[in-house]
């Protein structure tokens, strides 16, 4: 059967620079957010030592004020997007482009199917293998195989594993770690091999691209970078070469040239950096990862979960500790119609909702607890919402003292659909037992579709306001403001 020789149409050859572009912010900003906990695990207890891959370049001392942070791996901006510890940017950067890339994937796929240039990549007789393994063994003796229609049968193979195994299982993989997802679906993320297999395939999926790349770029220049670039770039149309090496060498340029302006920006500009790559990306991580509710039970629990933030140091809070807590109340102020002052056993009075959950923190890891609490919906019930009302500021005595830079106290934001989430308690107990210090004593939120960080520990206090742009600098929680995460929800 003689079929049509299949060319490089201008569509295909766009197609790929943008891919090209993409791929290397994807892999960079991926890099930013592996330094945040640069382990894997097959496991979700995240138990340490239990990694079987540890890139920490430091030994942590486990004592009993070490925090998950204390194993972070700031990376230089070389390699990640934007480096040196920016774990927010990171995450902007890698949801920006992934939403560039799957736009010219989509692009790429319908033209490829609506034409006859599918026959480009999915073969259609067994005999690929046989054929493929020829291939091989004629690269393996130093020579180069006969051209294909346009690709020889070894290169035609891996173009479709890339494009129809690896690439599909990255996505998959990449939207089970949303712990929207994870928690909504809790059967089917299980049944999928769970977050941290997730995490650790999306990880090998990485790996696996990056040596695709390298290869591919040897073969290129192997049978011949001329004429490769005149069918990439020019699709033969001129037989100049030397056009085509011009064109493609400046398109390599622009990439890395892009690159470099995404990193110093993002270094300089941190904050202009982060609102800018939320425009359009918000609305669409807030329709795909917001409405989930969670409904996990796991029934397990974690031997020696992680916590982040050290305990509060001020005197209010040390006071508290030392009276264990009979002076303690939670406060709820702000548009209400009956403000509340609630001590912990009047709370404890009210009914109790346990949830059994996966934590799952922003940085990578995550622990399996059973909390005990109050719903957050039996609160509001209590003080009954203004109708202007439509965020809950959760207050914390938990003022930072860790570092110089960064202080404030600690504070989340939630909107109303969020604090009504059936999974969504004010927890005075982790595991049957009241709250740790490290894990909030006396009074912690938890919000079982979202990240770790929306769950404030220390909360003495909620505020239901209208809007929240006067609160910190306005950001929606103090990571939000401080390390540039993710403003009003943490889905993904
Ligand atoms: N007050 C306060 N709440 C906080 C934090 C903090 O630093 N201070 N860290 C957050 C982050 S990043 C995570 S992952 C979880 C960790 O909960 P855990 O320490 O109980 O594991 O708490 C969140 N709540
Ligand atoms: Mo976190």
């Amino acid at each position: 059967m003689e079929t049509q020789a299949l060319d490089f149409p201008l569509w295909l050859r766009v197609t790929h620079f943008f891919n090209f572009l993409f791929m290397t912010l994807l892999v960079r900003s991926g890099i930013e957010i592996i330094g945040a906990h640069p382990m894997f695990y097959w496991n979700n207890d995240c138990e340490p030592g239990s990694e079987w891959l540890n890139f920490l370049n430091k030994k942590v001392e486990r004592n009993t004020l070490w925090t998950a942070e204390d194993e972070i791996r700031p990376l230089s901006p070389w390699l990640a997007l934007p480096g040196r510890n920016n774990l927010g940017l990171g995450r902007h950067w890698h949801l920006w482009s992934v939403v560039g890339w799957l736009l010219s994937g989509i692009l790429y796929m319908t033209l490829l199917f609506l034409t006859p240039h599918w026959q480009r990549l999915v073969p259609t007789s067994w005999s690929i293998f046989p054929e493929a393994w020829q291939a091989f063994k004629t690269y393996l003796s130093l020579e180069l195989p006969a051209a294909g229609n346009p690709y020889n049968p070894l290169q035609q193979l891996t173009y479709f594993l890339l494009v129809f195994a690896l690439t599909p299982l990255v996505i998959l993989t990449g939207i089970l770690m949303a712990p929207a997802i994870s928690a909504r679906y809790p059967k089917l993320t299980a049944f999928l091999g769970g977050r941290q297999v997730a995490r650790s395939i999306h990880l090998l999926g990485l790996v696996a691209y990056v040596f695709f790349f390298l290869i591919h770029l040897f073969m290129v220049v192997a049978h011949g970078l001329e004429h490769k670039l005149a069918n990439m770039v020019l699709n033969n149309e001129y037989d100049t070469n030397h056009l085509a090496l011009a064109i493609g060498f400046a398109a390599i340029a622009l990439v890395i040239g892009l690159n470099i302006f995404a990193t110093k920006v993002s270094l300089k500009h941190p904050f202009q950096t982060k609102k800018a790559l939320e425009v359009g990306i918000d609305s669409l991580r807030r329709f795909f990862f917001h409405h989930q509710h969670s409904v996990q039970d796991h029934q397990k629990i974690s031997p020696t979960p992680r916590a982040n933030g050290q305990p509060p140091r001020n005197t209010a809070y040390t006071r508290h500790l030392a009276e264990e807590f009979k002076n303690f109340t939670f406060e709820v102020r702000g548009l209400v119609e009956k403000p509340l002052d609630l001590r912990l056993d009047q709370l404890k009075a009210l009914p109790k909702q346990e949830q059994s959950t996966l934590h799952v923190c922003v940085q990578g890891w995550s622990y399996y607890a059973t909390w005990g609490g109050v719903r957050i919906e039996n609160l509001l019930a209590l003080c009954k919402p203004l109708p202007d009302a439509k965020y809950l500021v959760f207050h914390t005595l938990d003022e930072k003292w860790e570092k110089p830079e960064v202080d404030g106290y600690y504070y989340e934001v939630i909107d109303m659909e969020l604090a009504r989430k059936p999974q969504t308690i004010l927890a005075y107990e982790m595991n049957g037992a009241p709250l740790p210090i490290a894990h909030g004593a006396p009074l912690r939120l938890r919000l079982e579709s979202q990240l770790g960080y929306k769950m404030a520990k220390y909360v003495c206090g909620v505020e239901l306001v209208e809007d929240f742009s006067h609160i910190g600098k306005g950001q929606g929680g103090w990571r939000d403001d401080v390390l540039n995460y993710y403003v009003k929800t943490a889905g993904i």
